[in-house]
């Protein structure tokens, strides 16, 4: 197969220290010329070929220091260039063809709207020009754009702009020189008309540096909240790890059709316009939110990433794990800012509460599944499909356990001796555990992280089994953890025998009124331990300052991404739901709670046809954080909200979507109908200011009146459906205004529901984002049906060609839409099927993505089971499926 291994990685022969790129624009046949300055390696073999990268390009001439080169000195295939016996060092000059109007795929360059755009991560490069397309090959680039000056008055490349000046029949040319040596993934090049703000800061040693965003004209008042966040992100790489931006001017582009969220070009990122464009009446909190997170994360690039970059692609995790763990941090200290420590404790509690919410619905699942891989894969097939929640999510869970180990003091000192050390490379995982190994000894010495580092070469979630004995003649607790991972993924195929995790446990103690219990150990007292686990099994023993029966608090603010089991009773989940000190722990035993109650549930509908009724004890735990007004709102809001359905199927070894579909609505109902008047309250005591902001404790406020709302609608339906509409006529925000229409969609009666659905495209028709919401209020309604999804993509706003819209209907009915995609007749299946293919013609990244969908069909209950492998056999059975859809479907089918 096409298999790449992370072993057979062999440096590249050559250097290119510098790359001159003219590139013509015009969306049907761009012309770029590509001259190279190669010098050969000292220990490469003298005659040794150069071989570069190339797709879907037509070659138009090709030189070596200015002389044609004879057709028998280089050979060309639809992958390759490959020039044979190339001298000690030379200039090669390339002049090729792309088609950028024709480009649907996103990689590369192409055109989105009137505009040019391009991504090169990981592999698109090669799809502008023929070139050393490998992170390990930087280069100085000088770039000349030269386009119609109309059509195209803005030409941007990374780093400076060197020179412009207008040239014969309307056309006109920029020069941009970027002084950092990069490797050809974080080129760009933009150019049309666009909207621009800006403005000059300086930095921590007093340099000015000019921050611009760009976007499609007629967007400018929606860029401010991103500009605050670039200057927020600017000031925290200063202040928490003393980074400071190096280019004279760093630049953000917003694009309509962007794969990813965003891409880290340097000092050119170029973003999915979902994460730049915002004001009251079009962006939702969690939009806010999320621009600020990935207006952070990819600032943070610049120096995870882009200074210090990958050596290869199996190393991914090393840029993206480390800049997700930074963009967390920098929105926790962003939410946590200006705080009273207990409230700041609680604000930083519901982000982690958000992360590890996004990792058990993402990333557990994947690591039970066929695309299992440790955050340094060993293999793939396209790298493409290694953009994963494992490589983002588990990877900072990495970090985030680095950082507990060693204390903010010395990870600080950890990160500072990487710099030092790597600053301007690219370099492996191994190279920065080493960087952190060394401050760890220096700051304890004794301690290693021999057994920390198999957490870069193990797949599968660790399972932590927990058993505690009270010796109350001793006064002492014993806690004994067992740790166990069986192989998952690949690793079954090489029946790998696998090793021990270094877990570190953050644990404490509650007696049954709820106070928290000391610990006393050789260390010292407190109430909370961080226990590090690194054999199988180990025991723990405490002196404690009480002699009841001890409830323990496991795993507090998730300090590893494990899964742990304790044999807990309805009673304790309840105690630590009220009283653990510990805000992340205090959240778990809630959901947990209802997580035991619904997996009892679908089991019970499934032979009854009944779910199970509520238990006074959870419907008091529910009542209790409603009525809790020491919490704040965000904090309680998510501590009210149904577990995930992603988090309930993933807890099932047999995986009945429909009966958890069903007892999670069960629960929803009981728990709705019997508050339904603490709700009412709830609704009306989180009133916010007419003025609207972002700030957590506002939108905190907004997400409980919007979750009572939810539960208002089910418990008393009259009354919801009544302020529901008061909600949504009035709405001054969106966040307000798209609330009221999901619960109105989701939960009132045809007509109310028709109605609102009308109203709200009239209204945002033109807002391609905000239509987006209106797209996917429907296909996540409970009564969508495969047949309805076809129908609302003859819609003449759909197309399959913009991501964010293909998302917005497809990946939305196949993702959360658990009752409507998993309908028994198998509809939900075959449409998927449908999309895959007919995607995998136009963008296999996104087809790919979509393929994924069905990961996990083999654990399914059997008739769902069936039908799912069919249809994954009916597209693995297509003779030209691209080579990302072929590895998922493959990898499900093997
Ligand atoms: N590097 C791809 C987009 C991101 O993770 O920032
Ligand atoms: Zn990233």
């Amino acid at each position: 197969s096409n298999t790449i291994f992370r072993t057979d990685y062999q440096a590249f022969p050559f250097d290119i220290p510098e790359v001159k790129l003219i590139v013509e624009l015009d969306p049907v046949q761009t012309r770029i010329t590509t001259q190279l300055s190669v010098v050969r390696k000292s220990a490469s073999a003298e005659l040794e070929a150069l071989v570069l990268n190339g797709e879907d390009l037509t070659l138009e001439r090709l030189t070596l220091n200015g002389q044609p080169l004879d057709p028998s000195r280089f050979s060309q295939d639809d992958a390759r260039l490959t020039i044979f016996e190339f001298p000690a060092s030379g200039t090669l000059e390339i002049v090729s063809l792309c088609k950028p109007a024709a480009n649907t795929s996103l990689m590369g360059l192409y055109v989105s709207g009137e505009s040019f755009f391009t991504q090169c991560e990981a592999e698109g490069f090669r799809k502008i020009c023929w070139f050393a397309d490998r992170p390990d090959v930087m280069s100085i680039y000088t770039v000349t754009l030269r386009a119609d000056k109309g059509r195209y008055p803005t030409l941007l490349s990374n780093g400076n702009l060197l020179s412009s000046r207008e040239l014969d029949l309307g056309r006109h040319e920029a020069v941009w020189h970027d002084p950092f040596p990069k490797p050809s993934y974080l080129f760009a090049l933009v150019a049309g008309v666009f909207d621009c703000r800006e403005l000059t800061m300086r930095t921590m040693h007093g340099k000015e540096v000019l921050l611009q965003i760009y976007s499609d004209p007629g967007t400018f008042a929606q860029t401010g909240w991103a500009m605050e966040s670039l200057v927020r992100s600017v000031r925290w790489d200063e202040q928490r790890f003393g980074l400071e931006l190096d280019l004279d001017r760093f630049m953000i582009v917003a694009a309509r059709d962007f794969n990813m969220g965003a891409m880290e070009n340097k000092g050119l990122n170029i973003f999915n316009a979902a994460y730049v464009l915002a004001d009251p009446d079009t962006a939702t909190d969690l939009n806010y939110q999320g621009i600020e997170a990935v207006i952070g994360h990819e600032y943070f690039h610049n120096w995870t990433g882009n200074r210090v970059t990958c050596r290869d692609w199996f190393q991914l995790s090393l840029k993206e794990g480390l800049t997700v763990f930074r963009d967390h941090e920098f929105t926790a200290d962003m939410m946590a800012a200006g705080l009273s420590a207990q409230e700041a404790q609680s604000a930083r509690a519901t982000k982690r509460i958000d992360d590890v919410v996004v990792l058990r619905n993402a990333q557990f699942p994947e690591d039970s599944g066929p695309m299992a891989h440790p955050i340094r894969p060993e293999s793939y097939q396209s790298i493409s499909n290694f953009y994963t929640a494992t490589v983002y999510e588990k990877g900072s869970e990495v970090i985030r356990m680095l950082h507990t180990l060693l204390g903010e003091q010395a990870f600080r000192a950890g990160m500072d001796e990487y710099f030092r050390r790597h600053d301007g490379q690219a370099v492996t995982c191994d190279d920065f555990v080493d960087a952190m190994e060394f401050a760890y000894k220096q700051s304890k010495p004794g301690v290693s992280l021999d057994v920390f580092r198999r957490w870069y070469r193990q797949a599968g979630t660790p399972r932590l089994t927990a058993s505690m004995t009270d010796n109350p003649t001793e006064g002492t607790v014993s806690v004994t953890f067992t740790q166990s991972c069986p192989p998952v993924g690949v690793e079954k195929q090489h029946s790998l025998q696998k090793e021990d995790f270094h877990i570190p446990i953050k644990f404490g103690l509650l007696d049954e009124s709820g106070k928290a219990i000391l610990l006393a150990d050789s260390d010292g007292i407190a109430d909370t331990k961080t226990l590090e686990l690194t054999t199988q099994s180990k025991t723990w023993t405490f002196k404690t300052s009480s002699s009841g029966k001890a409830i323990p608090s496991i795993l507090r603010d998730f300090s590893a991404p494990v899964i742990v089991d304790y044999d807990y009773s309805d009673v304790e989940l309840s105690v630590l739901s009220a009283h653990d000190n510990n805000a992340f722990t205090r959240w778990e035993a809630g959901q947990e709670l209802a997580t035991r109650h619904i997996l009892k549930s679908a089991a019970h509908w499934r032979e009854t046809e009944q779910p199970l009724a509520a238990s006074k004890v959870l419907i008091n735990v529910w009542q209790a954080l409603a009525t809790d007004v020491s919490l704040d709102s965000g904090y309680r809001a998510r501590a009210m909200m149904m577990p995930s359905e992603k988090t309930l199927l993933e807890r099932m070894l047999v995986i009945d979507p429909v009966a958890i579909a069903t007892a999670r609505d069960g629960l929803k109902r009981d728990i709705a109908t019997a508050l339904s008047e603490v709700f009412h309250q709830t609704y009306l005591g989180q009133q916010t200011p007419s003025e609207y902001s972002p700030d957590p404790i506002s939108a905190g406020r907004r997400a409980l009146k919007n979750l009572a709302l939810n539960y208002l609608m089910v418990g008393n339906t009259e009354l919801g459906s009544l302020l529901a509409q008061a909600q949504y006529a009035n709405a001054s925000n969106m966040t307000d205004r798209l609330a009221a229409l999901t619960s109105l969609t989701h939960e009132s009666t045809n007509t109310l529901k028709q109605s609102a659905l009308d109203d709200f495209y009239q209204s945002w028709h033109q807002q391609p984002l905000v239509l987006d919401k209106w797209f996917s209020v429907q296909a996540t309604a409970p009564d969508a049906t495969a047949d309805k999804i076809l129908a609302l993509m003859q819609h003449p706003d759909f197309t399959l060609k913009n991501p964010n819209r293909a998302r917005s209907v497809i990946f939305a009915f196949c993702n959360q839409n658990l009752s409507g995609f998993h309908a028994p007749d198998g509809a939900g299946y075959k449409f998927w099927a449908q999309q895959v293919l007919t995607l995998d013609k136009i963008n296999p990244e996104i087809a790919a993505r979509l393929a994924r969908v069905m990961d996990l069909w083999s654990r399914f209950i059997p008739q769902a089971k069936t039908a799912m492998q069919h249809n994954l056999q009916d597209i693995a059975s297509q003779a030209d499926l691209s080579g990302n859809t072929l590895e998922i479907v493959s990898k499900a089918l093997a």
